[in-house]
């Protein structure tokens, strides 16, 4: 009788935990599949399985389901669903999935298109606006790309991207051609001349951003899944190398962002989960970017990889989830989701060498630099904080916190300017976007183009004559704005544009945008 109680317990406990397996399933895909992906492997958000949430305690999941993410598009559930849902739905994205997806090179080959191979196509633009004044707008909405002639502010064309785009597409040294990512691994090369999607390739699973190299020959593809680095052909983006990304004791690691860093003749790549910085050389002979330096070299020979495209690590005692360049690239400035203090690592020595007094999370991909009373300074929105950070590029002090009416995402300006632009991302005054005085370090101007929406992310023209703002909305818009007497010029209907990208402003790093 006793045994029979106790089958019939276990019966309803293993009925109760299939339902509950079921429900738990059915939650994540009414909540959190649109972002996350069906498969748990990332979209707009990022991948949700154990190797990705590694620096996540499970306590700290929970509170994100319930209480949202402050700086990303993750909202708050706690009103939706009850403690136990969020609890299983904790223990539903820490289980391992069945099989893990393989994207290694033959899966990366297989997705290569090339409609229009390298040199197949004229030389010369097929419009007479400026090649090197032309915007690229991202439109989120639909997932769509407008190329704007940033002399008449009329659009050249517009086509289908890959679904959420993010980052910054980056152009070849010339403006001819853009290279674009999307969350969730593809990478598509555009021909600005001919406005033609040229190849596209898939180098990932839950991409994070690319970069090219500053000779135009490489782009390099940084992926949270798999945890690895891979280095594409420019031309047409043939594979060349995967970097499993991985320290010397066999711990693997998401890569948080790489870039090209032009005067060093190498990419740059931070890691997540790994307290170390990558320097990839992408010279044909990568001795002659240290000279000079190969004391530091010798120091630290153990660590370097042979053959082309070496790694050289840079142990750090922090991790980095984002970094900023100083116009030199001899330092990078870096911050962690988690830490109240940013790291100045000095490349050339490969140590860190200061701290940042950092405690609203600077958004330091979206800094900018200019020079205030005789001293380079860097300024960078907080995603955490109502403020704008201004620090001393010498010492690397803060020397002021300018206030602002929510924490911001995006700051630009331009060298011909003596503004500088920041949004509100969050909060009630989103709406609203702030002119600084980059003499005075006040705010001059608060604008609120459009009531209500989201107003974020500008990009000046290549002359510094005009600025362009995204309203992040579905009937959203660019609007132009004369950038002295801050009037605007022009309004154009938009689907939730996102971020602009000048040609001249980009192939010429200015101060006042991102590389
Ligand atoms: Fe971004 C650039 C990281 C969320 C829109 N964002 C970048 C870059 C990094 C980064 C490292 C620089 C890449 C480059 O230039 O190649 N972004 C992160 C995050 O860690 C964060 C907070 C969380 C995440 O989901 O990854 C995040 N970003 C967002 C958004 O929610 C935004 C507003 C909408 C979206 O598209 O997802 C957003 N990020 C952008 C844009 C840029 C960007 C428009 C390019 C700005 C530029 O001018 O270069």
């Amino acid at each position: 009788m006793r045994h029979l109680f106790l089958c019939g317990l276990l019966l309803c406990v293993s009925i109760s935990s299939v339902l509950a397996a079921t429900n738990v399933e059915g939650l994540y895909q009414k909540h959190c599949a649109e972002c996350h992906g069906k498969e748990r492997l990332g979209g707009m958000g990022p991948a949700l399985l154990p190797g990705n949430l590694k620096r996540l305690k499970k306590s700290k999941a929970a509170t994100v389901i319930r209480k949202g993410l402050p700086a990303t598009q993750m909202p708050a559930w706690g009103k939706t669903l009850n403690d136990a849902q969020i609890e299983a739905l904790v223990d539903y994205i820490y289980t391992p999935l069945a099989s893990m997806p393989e994207w290694g090179m033959a899966q990366i080959r297989a997705s290569h298109v090339v409609p229009h191979p390298y040199q197949s196509l004229p030389d010369k633009p097929v419009f007479d606006a400026d090649p090197l004044n032309l915007f690229v707008v991202v439109e989120l909405g639909d997932h769509h790309a407008t190329i704007l002639d940033g002399d008449r502010f009329e659009p050249l064309i517009r086509f289908k991207t890959r679904l959420n785009l993010h980052g910054g597409p980056k152009y070849s040294p010339s403006g001819r051609y853009v290279y674009f990512a999307s969350r969730d691994g593809w990478v598509s090369k555009f021909d600005m001349y001919n406005l033609k999607v040229t190849a596209e390739i898939r180098a990932g699973i839950n991409t994070r951003n690319i970069a090219v190299s500053g000779d135009g020959r490489y782009v390099m593809v940084g992926n949270y899944l798999p945890h690895t680095l891979v280095l594409l052909d420019a031309r047409n983006l043939d594979p060349i190398k995967i970097f499993p990304v991985k320290n010397n004791k066999g711990k693997s690691s998401r890569v948080s962002a790489v870039y090209a860093a032009p005067p060093r003749g190498s990419f740059i790549a931070a890691l997540k989960d790994i307290p170390e910085v990558w320097e990839i050389s992408y010279l044909d002979n990568p001795e002659p970017v240290y000279t000079g330096l190969m004391h530091d070299y010798q120091l630290q020979e153990g660590f370097m990889d042979k053959g082309p495209f070496p790694i050289r690590r840079i142990k750090l005692d922090d991790y980095l989830d984002d970094f900023f360049f100083d116009p030199s690239y001899r330092h990078l400035l870096g911050s962690a989701r988690n830490s109240k203090k940013g790291q100045v690592v000095n490349l050339d020595v490969g140590r860190k060498i200061a701290e940042l007094d950092f405690s609203g999370m600077p958004h330091l991909g979206s800094g900018i630099t200019w020079i205030y009373q005789g001293r380079r300074v860097m300024a960078t929105p907080n995603l955490k904080k109502a403020e704008v950070s201004i620090i001393d590029m010498q010492n690397w002090k803060t020397i002021k916190r300018i206030k602002t009416l929510g924490p911001g995402f995006f700051m630009r300006s331009h060298e011909n300017s003596d503004y500088a632009w920041v949004d509100v991302f969050f909060g009630p005054n989103k709406e609203a976007v702030h002119v600084i005085d980059k003499k005075t370090l006040t705010i001059v101007k608060t604008l609120r183009p459009m009531p209500g929406k989201n107003a974020a992310h500008v990009e000046f023209d290549r002359y510094g004559r005009y600025v362009l703002l995204s309203v992040w909305d579905k009937d959203g818009a660019v609007i132009v704005y004369d950038a002295k007497t801050l009037k605007e010029i022009k309004r154009l209907p938009m689907n939730k544009p996102s971020g602009k990208y000048n040609v001249y402003n980009k192939t010429h790093r200015s101060e006042g945008t991102s590389h």
